[in-house]
């Protein structure tokens, strides 16, 4: 068994381990059954009993009330001999999902010229497994046929594909790139899956600033540890792990302050095109390619230095908890974290995407009355009220301020409200839409690089507080982890955002799905 023990010695609070009950969670999936069950009014009614108001595994139907991780463990102790059996088909909880789930990512995958050994050619053989790795972590040792395969790249130059973009408002161009062995307090990661976010969107675009080109971007991404660098320490080979686009060195001031999750190696703070010691693990037809953010998860492997790693529980599905490296958290842990919104509140979210809509859920979760949800495309409306918004309003529907209608629906605006699209319009109006003394308004999107933000004073000076938030106000190495945790006992279902997924060769189709406000997520599985 590899040792899959992660623990941080640094006393740093989590509040993602404080979660409220979600009286309508979506349909669970049982691994055993095959079959989807609920929960029944009766595990509903226990609900309340329970300490801190968790919900009860779903008991209905005769459905195996445990999520994949526990039917896993049962599967180790009862059932050893059908852990190497093919894997299942995996049921997509989307409505909105116009592309099925494969029996295997690796059945998605197009023929490449890969010049090495992959993790990915033992994908089909996994039972239970949704992110195409295999053997699981967790049933693997030193000896595995795996773990030699990983070896096999270790300190060598990785030949592999990766999405380039070569200059701003460029498709991006699925690329054979050369992948250098990670150096001293680096790890190489496999990349098993990403999300397509709509900040990679404005990279292609040219609309981030200090971003150079030829970029790979991407950033919401999940793998395994393919190799390490000198003097790495909490990360081995095999170790299934999710990139941080906000890294979390564990020195700075930031970092030892508990109550910030801002490090000052953030990109924000410098520029991360290049790895900390200047220079790229990327190159492509000779050129030195940059890297995003440290990360650049659209890539077959990426490198990155330690601290903008975390390791998560080795039963974690990777096709699914990759949108916790970025779309969830932001949005989940705006409510959760940063406004901290208050049971029988009122919140209005502006903007419907990913983050947007995991806002809606952190609002849900954290127990509000009402929770206005706000866009201009109404199609993405019927997955808001599934998520929990209460109204759904399009401002094109209004001929006065959205502001003002947000006031007349609550009486004096809304205890907290959020900016989740990244326009200046929109920040203004959801600064307005709180109420002008208690209300807090938390804006997530980014306005472009250039953009200047008009505000009437008054609009504080009675008392509005207006704040801003990154990665969802996480701690990204010590709560991502535990985050993948709550997952896994289905606190809360990111999956529900997932409407599409695609082979990676397909990632500009996936761009385009964006674009046209078809999708809310796209997963991208190498
Ligand atoms: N009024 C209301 N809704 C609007 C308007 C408008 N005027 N214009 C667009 N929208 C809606 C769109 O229809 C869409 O549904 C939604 O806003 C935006 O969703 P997506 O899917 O395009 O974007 P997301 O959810 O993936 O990302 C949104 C962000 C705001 C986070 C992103 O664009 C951004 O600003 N990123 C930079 C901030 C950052 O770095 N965040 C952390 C990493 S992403
Ligand atoms: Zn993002």
């Amino acid at each position: 068994m590899l040792n899959l023990d992660n623990k941080d010695t640094r006393a740093v609070p989590c509040i993602s381990s404080l979660h409220i009950a979600q009286p309508d969670f979506s349909p669970l999936f049982c691994c055993l059954s095959g079959r989807e069950g609920r929960a029944s009014p009766e595990a509903r009614a226990t609900n309340k009993s329970l300490p801190g108001g968790l919900l009860p595994a779903p008991v209905e139907s005769g459905c195996h009330p445990l999520p994949s991780p526990c039917c896993h463990q049962l599967l180790r102790s009862t059932l050893p001999a059908l852990l190497c059996v093919p894997r299942r088909t995996q049921i997509n909880h989307s409505p909105l999902a116009t592309v099925p789930h494969q029996d295997s990512p690796r059945s998605l995958q197009l023929p490449r010229r890969a010049l090495v050994p992959r993790l990915g050619d033992f994908a089909t053989q996994g039972f239970g497994q949704t992110d195409g790795s295999f053997p699981p972590a967790c049933c693997t040792n030193s000896n595995s046929s795996a773990n030699r395969d990983l070896m096999a790249t270790s300190g060598k130059v990785i030949r592999c594909r990766a999405a380039v973009a070569w200059a701003a408002g460029k498709p991006l161009s699925v690329e054979e790139v050369e992948v250098a062995p990670p150096k001293a307090g680096e790890v190489r990661i496999k990349m098993v899956a990403t999300g397509i976010c709509r900040t990679d969107d404005h990279v292609v675009e040219g609309s981030i600033a200090n971003v150079e080109f030829p970029v790979i971007p991407g950033h919401e991404g999940a793998g395994i540890v393919e190799s390490i660098g000198e003097g790495v320490t909490s990360l081995k080979p095999g170790d299934k792990v999710i990139p941080l686009g906000i890294p979390n060195c564990g020195e700075c001031t930031y970092c030892l302050n508990p109550e910030s999750n801002y490090c000052v190696k953030f990109h924000f703070s410098e520029p991360q095109n290049l790895m900390p010691d200047k220079t790229s693990r990327f190159t492509c037809k000779g050129k030195q390619i940059h890297h995003f953010v440290w990360i650049s998860t659209f890539a077959e492997y990426t490198v990155t230095p330690e601290y903008a790693v975390a390791k998560i529980d080795s039963a974690a599905p990777l096709d699914k908890v990759c949108l916790l490296g970025c779309g969830f958290s932001t949005g989940y842990g705006a409510a959760i974290n940063t406004a901290k919104v208050k049971p029988g509140s009122t919140c209005a979210v502006f903007g419907l995407g990913g983050v947007g809509l995991s806002v809606v859920m952190g609002c849900k979760v954290a127990g509000a009355s009402r929770i206005i949800a706000i866009d201009i495309n109404k199609d993405k409306f019927a997955k808001a009220k599934e998520l929990g918004a209460t109204d759904c309003i399009n401002p094109q529907d209004f001929n006065k301020p959205i502001q003002e209608v947000v006031t007349e629906m609550t009486g004096h605006g809304v205890d907290y409200s959020f900016e989740a699209v990244g326009r200046v319009d929109t920040i203004i109006a959801a600064l307005a839409s709180c109420n002008m003394n208690t209300g807090v308004c938390v804006m997530v999107g980014v306005a472009p690089s250039d953009a200047v933000i008009p505000v009437d004073p008054l609009l504080l000076l009675t008392g509005r507080t207006w704040k801003g938030s990154v990665f969802g106000g996480f701690k990204a190495r010590d709560c991502i982890p535990k985050l993948v945790s709550s997952y896994l006992e289905k606190k809360f279902n990111s999956d529900l955002l997932i409407t599409h997924t695609l082979p990676f060769a397909k990632v500009n189709e996936g761009f385009e799905l964006l674009r046209a406000g078809k999708s809310i997520r796209t997963v991208l599985l190498f």
